[in-house]
C-alpha cells in the first residue's frame, strides 16, 4: 500500500519528531495543531531540532532545507483528507483521541491508514470509533522520536496484514527498527521498562539500598548510562507515575506505583540523588532487578505480545541495555535464572510464567535467532536480523544462515529467494569484534573464514535464484555475500565496499574472486585497494548491482522480480543457474558442452511439455517442478 503523503496530528514533543522523521525519509508531511499559536510552536520545535542537528554536524544546511520544504502546517483537519497515512500524536486523553479519529474517519479518503502513537490506551478501542478498523494500527515511537530508533508497530485482531506490512515498511524507510507487537497494555517495551523502574523504587521503599546504590547497580547490570532515579528526574516524575498507574489499572497490582514514587509525585519534587554508594547492597539490587525484568519479559512473550528477539531488540535499541532479557538469561544459565525466579515469586507470587519454567526444564537456552526466514507463497525472504551490530556476520549468524539455506534448498515450493537486512545495513561485514577475539588463533580464524566461505557457496549453489535486496551498508563480508547472490537490487541509500585492507586483512569471503569475475580486474582492484565504499548509483554504473531503486520501493521491487522468476519453470531455472555459474569457471568449449547437457535435462521435464503446450494454447503455464520419469 503506497504511502506518499503523511499527516501528523499533534506537533508536541512526539508529533514534531514524528513529522521530522517522515519528512527526512522524503514523505510530504502535514502537521496539524488546532490553533495558529500551537502550530507555530510545533513548527518552531521542528526548526529548532533541525538547527541543533546542523550545529552538531548531523545534518547539512542543504539537507535541513530539503526536509523543511516537505513539511506543511495546518490548523484545518480537512487538509489531511488525501493523506495516505495519518499518525495521531495528541495528548494522552482517551475521549479527545476518540473524537479526533471519528472526525478523521469522516474527513479522510476511504483508503487512508490511521495510526495512533498512544502508549496508554488500547489501539482497538480507538479503532472502534472509525469505520476502518482494518486500516488502523499503532505506531508507538520512543523519545526522542528523531533519534530513538525503536518503533513498536501495533496490530489489533482487525488490522489487515497488508496494513501491518505497510506500517512496518514505513517504519523501516523512516530509519526506525520496527518491532511487531500485539495490542495490549504497555505493548512490549513499557511493560519491562516500568517494571524496571518501579521495582527499583520498591527496593528504596523496602530499605534494601539507597538511591545512588540502586542507580549505579542498574547502570552496571544493564549497561545503561542512567539509572532509574536519574532518568525519572530527567523525563518527568508525573510521566513515570501515570504510566505505572495506567498499567496497574489494566494489568494489575504488580504495576501499582511504589510508595516513594507516589509520594514524590504528590510532593511535586525530584529524587535526591546524593549519597554514598554501598557496594555491599549491590548484589541484592541486581538480583531483584534481573529477576523482575526477566520474568516480565517472558510473560510478554507467553502472552504473544512480541517474540523473544523483538523483546530483546526493544530492550537494546529502545532502552539502550547492552543485552536484552533473553540474552541475559542465556548468559546467566538456568541455575542462576531459577534462583532469581525464586526471588521473583517470593516478592510477586504468580509473576513467573509457565513459558519460562518450561524453557528452564528443557535445559536449552532461549532460541534467539538472528536470521529470519519467511516463506510467502513461492518466495522465501531471508532477513539478516542483528541490526544492533549492523547485521555483522559472526559464527552464530553464519550457522543460522546455513541452517535456513538448507531449509530453503529442501523446500520444493520455494522458487525464488530474497536476502535482505533489518535496519540500516544489509550486512556491515564479518564481525570485527569476534575476529579480534580469535586473532591469536590462526586455526580458529581459518575455520571461521571457511565457515563463511561455505555459507556463501551454499547461497551460490542453491537451485533457486537468489536476489540480494541491499537496503543499506554492504561492506566486506556483506558485499561478498551479496556477490554470491545471482541478482543485486540496491536501495539508493546503500553504500557498498570492501574495506578489509584498512583492517590489515583481505576480502576472504570470495571478494577477490567474485568481484573480479563480475566487474573485472580494474574496478575490483580499485574497490579492494582503496577500501572506499561507493554509492549505489556508482555500484550500478560499474556493474556491481543490477539496479537502484528508492528505499521505500526496494522490497516491492525485489518481490516483484522474485515473483516473476517464481512463475517460470523451476527445473529450467536451476539448470540455467548452474550453466551461468559454469561460465565463470569453464573455457567456452567446455561451457557450451555443459550448457548442452543442462539444456537436455530441462528438455526432458514435464514442465517443458507444459510450457510449450501453454504457449500454443495461448494460456499461462502451470509448472510443477516435477522431475522427468
Ligand atoms: N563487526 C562488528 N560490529 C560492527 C560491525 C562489524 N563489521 N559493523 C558495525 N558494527 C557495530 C558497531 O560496533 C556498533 O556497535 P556498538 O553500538 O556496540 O558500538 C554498531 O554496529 C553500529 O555501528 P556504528 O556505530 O559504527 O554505526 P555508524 O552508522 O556510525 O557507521 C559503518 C556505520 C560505517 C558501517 C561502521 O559501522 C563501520 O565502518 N563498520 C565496519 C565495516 C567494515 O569494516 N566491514 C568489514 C569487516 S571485515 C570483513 O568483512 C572481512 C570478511 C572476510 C573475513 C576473512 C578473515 C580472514
Amino acid at each position: 500500500m503506497p504511502i506518499q503523503k503523511v499527516g501528523v496530528v499533534g506537533c508536541g514533543l512526539m508529533g514534531s519528531g514524528i513529522a521530522q522523521t517522515a519528512a527526512q525519509a522524503g514523505f510530504l508531511t502535514i502537521v496539524r495543531e488546532p490553533t495558529q499559536e500551537l502550530l507555530e510552536k510545533g513548527l518552531e520545535r521542528i526548526r529548532d531540532f533541525m538547527a541543533k542537528g546542523v550545529e552538531r554536524g548531523k545534518m547539512t544546511p542543504q539537507r535541513r532545507d530539503e526536509v523543511w520544504a516537505l513539511i506543511r502546517g495546518t490548523t484545518d483537519l480537512a487538509d489531511l483528507a488525501d493523506c495516505d497515512l495519518v499518525i495521531e500524536a495528541i495528548t494522552e486523553d482517551r475521549e479527545a483521541k476518540k473524537a479526533l479519529f471519528a472526525d478523521l474517519d469522516r474527513i479522510c479518503k476511504p483508503e487512508t491508514i490511521f495510526a495512533t502513537n498512544t502508549s496508554s490506551f488500547r489501539v482497538a478501542e480507538l479503532a472502534a470509533v472509525t469505520r476502518r478498523p482494518h486500516l488502523f494500527g499503532g505506531l508507538h515511537y520512543f523519545f526522542p522520536p528523531v533519534i530513538n530508533k525503536l518503533l513498536e508497530v501495533v496490530w489489533t485482531p482487525e488490522t489487515a496484514p497488508e496494513v501491518v506490512e505497510t506500517l512496518m515498511t514505513f517504519g523501516r524507510v523512516t530509519g526506525k527498527l520496527p518491532i511487531l507487537v500485539k495490542d495490549s497494555p504497555g505493548f512490549a517495551v513499557n511493560r519491562i521498562f516500568i517494571a524496571w523502574y518501579n521495582e527499583s523504587i520498591r527496593l528504596l521503599d523496602e530499605g534494601v539500598a539507597n538511591i545512588p546504590t540502586i542507580d549505579e547497580t542498574a547502570c552496571e547490570t544493564f549497561g545503561v548510562t542512567m539509572g532509574p532515579f536519574k532518568l525519572i528526574n530527567i523525563s518527568g516524575v508525573p510521566l513515570a507515575y501515570h504510566a505505572a498507574v495506567s498499567l496497574s489499572e489494566s494489568i494489575g497490582p504488580f504495576y501499582t506505583p511504589a510508595k516513594a514514587l507516589r509520594e514524590l509525585y504528590e510532593s511535586g519534587q525530584l529524587w535526591d540523588l546524593s549519597g554514598e554508594v554501598d557496594p555491599s547492597r549491590k548484589r541484592a539490587v541486581a538480583d531483584r532487578l534481573l529477576a523482575v525484568t526477566c520474568a516480565v519479559a517472558a510473560r510478554v512473550v507467553e502472552e504473544g505480545v512480541a517474540t523473544i528477539e523483538d523483546v530483546d531488540r526493544g530492550a537494546t535499541v529502545g532502552l539502550r541495555w547492552t543485552k536484552g532479557p533473553f540474552a541475559l538469561m542465556n548468559d546467566m544459565g538456568w541455575d542462576r535464572v531459577m534462583e532469581l525466579m525464586k526471588l521473583a515469586e517470593e516478592k510477586h507470587p504468580g509473576l513467573v510464567p509457565d513459558l519460562l519454567k518450561k524453557q528452564a526444564a528443557s535445559g536449552q537456552p532461549w532460541p534467539l535467532r538472528h536470521v529470519r526466514l519467511t516463506v510467502d507463497g513461492p518466495v522465501a525472504i531471508i532477513t539478516m536480523s542483528r541490526p544492533e551490530a549492523l547485521n555483522a556476520l559472526n559464527a552464530k549468524v553464519l550457522h543460522e544462515l546455513k541452517e535456513v539455506l538448507a531449509q530453503v534448498r529442501a523446500n520444493r515450493a520455494v522458487r525464488a529467494v530474497i536476502i535482505t537486512g533489518e535496519g540500516d545495513a544489509f550486512i556491515a561485514g564479518a564481525d570485527i569484534k569476534e575476529m579480534m577475539a580469535l586473532a591469536d588463533n590462526p586455526q580458529a580464524i581459518r575455520e571461521f573464514t571457511e565457515l563463511g566461505q561455505s555459507v556463501l557457496r551454499d547461497i551460490e549453489t542453491l537451485p533457486q535464484p537468489v536476489i540480494a535486496a541491499i537496503n543499506g551498508f554492504a561492506l566486506g563480508g556483506g558485499l561478498e555475500l551479496a556477490l554470491a547472490c545471482d541478482i543485486r537490487i540496491a536501495s539508493s541509500e546503500a553504500r557498498l565496499g570492501l574495506p578489509e585492507v584498512g583492517l590489515g586483512i583481505i576480502p576472504g569471503l570470495g571478494g577477490t574472486q567474485r568481484t573480479t569475475r563480475l566487474v573485472g580486474r580494474g574496478v575490483a582492484s580499485e574497490l579492494i585497494f582503496t577500501g572506499d565504499p561507493i554509492s549505489a548509483e556508482e555500484a550500478a554504473r560499474v556493474g556491481l548491482v543490477n539496479r537502484v531503486v528508492p528505499p521505500a520501493q526496494l522490497m516491492e521491487a525485489a518481490r516483484k522480480m522474485a515473483q516473476r522468476i517464481a512463475s517460470r519453470a523451476p527445473i529450467a531455472l536451476a539448470k540455467a543457474k548452474a550453466a551461468i555459474l559454469a561460465a565463470e569457471r569453464l573455457p567456452l568449449e567446455e561451457g557450451l558442452a555443459f550448457e548442452l547437457e543442462r539444456a537436455m535435462e530441462a528438455q526432458a521435464t514435464p514442465d517443458r511439455v507444459e510450457g510449450m503446450r501453454a504457449f500454443v494454447e495461448k494460456r499461462p503455464p502451470v509448472f510443477t517442478g516435477e522431475e522427468p520419469r
